[in-house]
């Protein structure tokens, strides 16, 4: 199985984000990209590792509209330097500032995803990863980008969430082009990016299964009535779950999701997957555990698509080893025997 991974997410490193005020440590820590690299290795599948392909900047400008600001942004900082927004453009229609503190608040919605020197570079490495994982997923029927910073809270005109670029829609970008796709995210996180990026589209279906956001991050989406715009009016489908949701719930509304994909007929499936539905994730609160990851893999396989599975979230680094393996192993067998 080939996994698409780079080692330029290592010189990203944020250390710090703010949460209600408070400075606290990352959760997204380069090893977590380590620790699933180094335990896929380990495992019995046999591991095609290789890098990405440097990809055009067209790429990220299809679908975002602050490349260049977080590229000439990173590139003007310091080696120590960070960069947290602290005023955001909340009001109906705002004018786009020049001054760089208010830039960083128009085009970023929160306080976990700072502007450093090597944020730029990172985001595209992980972004490159997805695009060269959709390129070859044609002949190669199963592909694992193992990205890292994330990308499914990356909206269009908006980063957030650890995520600069959303690396499975700009992958989604790519596929669209031969055919209908599928974004079945499964991390723990309402997809927000992905759901703003395809919105309107009836091209690419996006399905997201993750926590309430009524008191979960990202908040402000991810509730059942978002339906799509426009010509995407029915390609949106969110299946929030109560906090605790254990694996009967979790698999209930995953099979909903798999009915409304086969309803689709898809040519592609894109699978933005975060281990931070695991039992005990510090950004979760549901109540998966490592045996589960088989089960969920394998329905999601059956569904017998080429298939780009997309690292996002899961910050327990104590089981996502075992967790990546348990999950990629089960796919593996299913799709290709
Ligand atoms: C990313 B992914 C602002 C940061 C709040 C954000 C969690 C992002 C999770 N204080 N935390 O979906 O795993
Ligand atoms: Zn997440």
């Amino acid at each position: 199985m080939k996994i698409i991974h780079s080692l330029n997410h290592l010189i990203h490193n944020p250390r710090w984000e703010f949460t209600r005020g408070r400075r606290i440590y990352s959760k997204d820590i380069p090893s977590r990209a380590t620790i699933i690299r180094e335990a896929l290795l380990a495992s019995d599948m046999s591991i095609d590792l290789v890098p990405p392909i440097d990809q055009s900047i067209g790429h990220l400008e299809a679908i975002h509209g602050y490349v260049d600001f977080l590229r000439d942004a990173a590139a003007t900082l310091d080696d120590d330097a960070i960069i947290y927004p602290d005023v955001f453009p909340i009001r109906r229609k705002v004018n786009r500032p020049d001054h760089q503190p208010a830039l960083a608040g128009y085009y970023c919605f929160d306080t976990g995803t700072p502007i450093t020197r090597h944020a730029f570079a990172a985001a595209k490495a992980s972004a490159d990863c997805a695009i060269t994982g959709a390129q070859i997923l044609a002949q190669e029927g199963l592909v694992y980008a193992l990205c890292r910073p994330p990308g499914h809270h990356a909206e269009r005109e908006v980063f957030g969430g650890y995520c600069y670029f959303n690396n499975a829609a700009l992958a989604a970008n790519v596929l669209a082009e031969h055919g209908r796709v599928v974004l079945l995210d499964i991390d723990f996180h309402h997809g927000n990016g992905s759901q703003d990026i395809f919105y309107a589209s009836s091209r690419v279906l996006t399905v997201s299964i993750h926590g309430d956001p009524a008191i979960t991050f990202p908040y402000f989406s991810g509730f059942a009535d978002e339906r799509g715009d426009g010509e995407g009016l029915g390609y949106n489908f969110n299946l929030p779950l109560a906090p605790g949701a254990r694996a009967e719930v979790y698999l209930a509304a995953l099979d909903e999701a798999l009915s409304a994909i086969k309803r689709f007929d898809p040519l592609f499936l894109i699978v933005p997957v975060g281990f931070d539905t695991c039992r005990g994730d510090p950004a979760g609160s549901f109540d998966l555990t490592t045996r589960h990851y088989p089960v969920i893999a394998s329905r999601i396989a059956h569904l017998g698509l080429p298939t780009l599975i997309v690292q996002e979230g899961g910050y327990r680094t104590q089981n996502l080893g075992k967790n990546a393996v348990a999950f990629l192993q089960e796919f593996r067998k299913e799709l290709t025997g």
